[in-house]
């Protein structure tokens, strides 16, 4: 169909943009990170969802082409607000065919070097599924992602193809707990149990903790008392354009 082909243009065409949303550093109340998420303005459909584009992007082979724009895309902004004083570390998403190829680690740097943007302003997010595709292959990846300076995360944690033995190979930073298991989140429930332990066994393997989904101060409350790193989730904001993002940032501090 014409999405396959109008999506292999869409980054030439400057049909796409990035939003931004906070992620809560919980003890210190600030934010210093953000999420970047991608948005399809297609000329004829409008907004069109990543829910939508990205599986059909992977499934067709146009995945890289995104990936490209939106690493390139988050050093623009990096840039820019370093410039101006606004100093973040940015996460976006990869996926398994990105994992592919050690073209990523190699664009990367090259993108990086002599700009005024610091790898570890850089976070890749990264679901475990998406690693077990070519597990030896991805690792080889994300080893020389790490040795660009760049910080690694698992999104998605504990759904999908999750295992503890490909946990402790991968060479990540932080783990995002899925909003699965945030979203119902009570004292009692069996997702408090889950939700605590995962906090407790990154901590023990040295990872930071970021609960995704959070959308009740009620959450926020508990996930505080639980030593939780970092929220995100509608109850601090929604995913923002990058100017309302930095309006939002301003109102924050
Ligand atoms: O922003 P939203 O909640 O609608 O995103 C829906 C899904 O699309 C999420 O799973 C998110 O991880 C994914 N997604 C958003 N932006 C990107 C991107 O730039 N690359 C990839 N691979 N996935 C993305
Ligand atoms: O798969 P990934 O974790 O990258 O997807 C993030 C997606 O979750 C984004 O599309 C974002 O819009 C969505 N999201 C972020 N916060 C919340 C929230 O509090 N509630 C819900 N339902 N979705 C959220
Ligand atoms: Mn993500
Ligand atoms: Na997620």
């Amino acid at each position: 169909i014409s999405l396959i082909r109008d999506l292999r243009h869409a980054a030439s065409n400057a049909e796409l943009l990035l939003y931004y949303q906070p992620k809560l550093d919980i003890r210190a109340g600030q934010v210093h990170e953000a999420e970047a998420l991608l948005r399809w303005n297609h000329p004829q459909y409008g907004m069109v969802s990543p829910g939508e584009f990205i599986p059909l992007a992977e499934r067709t082979g146009s995945i890289q082409i995104l990936t490209a724009w939106v690493i390139e895309e988050v050093v623009r902004q990096l840039h820019e607000w370093n410039s101006r004083g606004l100093h973040m570390q940015v996460s976006l998403n990869i996926s398994a065919e990105d994992l592919g190829s050690l073209q990523l680690a190699e664009r990367v740097a090259a993108l990086l070097a002599g700009q005024a943007v610091a790898a570890e302003q850089l976070v890749f997010e990264i679901t475990e599924s998406a690693v077990m595709q070519d597990p030896e292959r991805a690792l080889e990846v994300l080893h020389s992602l790490r040795n660009c300076g760049i910080h690694l995360s698992v999104d998605d944690f504990g759904t999908g193809y999750s295992s503890l033995a490909q946990l402790k190979r991968m060479p990540v930073q932080e783990l995002k707990i899925d909003q699965s298991f945030i979203r119902e989140l009570d004292e009692q429930s069996d997702d408090a149990v889950i939700v605590r332990s995962t906090i407790d066994m990154s901590h023990s393997l040295g990872l930071k903790v970021v609960a995704e989904g959070v959308e009740f101060q009620r959450n926020l409350d508990l996930l505080r008392l639980w030593n939780c790193d970092t929220a995100q989730g509608y109850l601090i904001s929604r995913p923002l354009p990058a100017q309302a993002f930095e309006q939002w940032m301003q109102q924050w501090q």
